[in-house]
């Protein structure tokens, strides 16, 4: 049951267009926002957005059923986290795995407020091994028709940073983000985010639905939390149709963001001639540790094409590739980014 390959040089389909046009990124020059704007902050929906009105809208948790107002009457928290699709990047692996065509752009930083978890589970049964999360989305997937469900081990679960939020930038959640709550797992990639929450139980055993079994794998193992990355805003200004830079010839500040949901990063580097050499950026401190990271590095650019790069290692070694390790579903793909400029004197 897996996912198309694309056949080699095959184009992107009309289906790959559909996906594209309901689930945007986020413009690369939104990464001068500490916190991502909600409508600049990327989307991926499976199915379609359910429509949850917030007056009669309740969740299940394991021993009692609460209303967002009951909800919201809790403790509250609130956390500035990156979020990233798994699938960031798939378009650019070769043959292309057929799904949602991400290039770099499924990444947004955003702040969300709510209620802890963990005090919400109650005494977990000793049998307990995974909380599964239910959203209120329901579709097809490769012929298996299911709602929307991941779940994460009890102990992950019960993080004290894992969030039922339902603010996002200190508004009530719009539609397409999952109102008018979602799951927050603050490190992890986008699907364990479960949007529309309806229900959390526990399960006795290993969850196997669609979404943790079949999709969401790479190379037989699960998906979990974020590989590092930096990306850089495109400098100078874009070409229309093919987004090639111009940028004027000297001092140029080149920018950006980087993040991890494993080790904290340690290092960025930039290249200005396609990998050949890199140069360290200076990094900001994290505001928060799992929320996005500024960058940046001087360049005296002078006249000539040239192709930039950004690339982010973090405390355990892990260093972003600069050519792609390719997996049939297209996860967790984190080479380093390029950035293709023309400098005019
Ligand atoms: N219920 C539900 N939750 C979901 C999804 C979904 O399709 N349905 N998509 C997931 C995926 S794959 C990602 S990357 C994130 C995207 O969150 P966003 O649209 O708020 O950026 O939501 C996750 N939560
Ligand atoms: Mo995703």
């Amino acid at each position: 049951m897996t996912a198309r390959i694309a056949d080699l040089g095959e184009g992107i389909t009309l289906d790959e267009l559909r996906l594209a046009t309901r689930n945007h990124g986020m413009p690369l020059e939104a990464l001068r926002y500490d916190v991502t704007p909600a409508g600049l902050h990327y989307l991926l929906t499976h199915y379609d957005i359910p429509f949850a009105e917030p007056e009669t809208w309740r969740l299940e948790l394991p021993d009692q059923i609460i209303s967002l107002a009951q909800l919201r009457e809790l403790p509250q928290v609130s956390h500035t986290v990156t979020l990233e699709c798994a699938g960031n990047g798939r378009a650019r692996l070769a043959p292309r795995p057929i799904s949602q065509p991400w290039l770099d752009e499924a990444v947004g930083c955003a702040t969300w407020t709510g209620t802890p978890l963990a005090p919400l589970l109650g005494d977990v049964p000793g049998d307990a091994v995974d909380v599964v999360f239910t959203g209120a989305d329901h579709g097809l997937d490769r012929g298996v028709e299911q709602d929307y469900q991941r779940a994460l081990s009890v102990a992950e679960a019960s993080r004290r940073d894992v969030l039922l939020a339902y603010e996002m930038n200190g508004q009530p959640l719009l539609p397409q983000h999952g109102a008018p709550v979602r799951l927050i797992v603050p490190g992890w990639y986008g699907m364990t985010h479960v949007k529309w929450l309806r229900r959390v139980e526990f399960s006795t055993e290993l969850f196997r639905g669609f979404q943790q079994a079949v999709a969401y794998r790479i190379n037989g193992e699960p998906v979990t939390r974020i590989q590092p990355r930096a990306l850089m805003i495109p400098p100078g200004f874009p070409d229309f149709m093919t987004r090639h830079r111009t940028v004027e010839a000297g001092h140029t500040t080149l920018s950006g963001r980087t993040w991890s949901g494993l080790a904290p990063i340690i290092r960025v580097e930039v290249s200005t001639d396609d990998g050949l050499s890199w140069h360290d950026a200076k990094v900001g401190p994290p505001p928060e540790r799992y929320a996005w990271q500024h960058w940046e590095y001087e360049w005296v650019a002078k006249p000539g094409d040239y192709v930039l790069s950004v690339r982010a290692t973090d405390a355990d070694g892990h260093q972003q590739p600069v050519d792609q390790p390719w997996n049939s579903q297209g996860m967790a793909n984190n080479t380093a980014q390029r950035v293709p400029v023309t400098v005019r004197s």
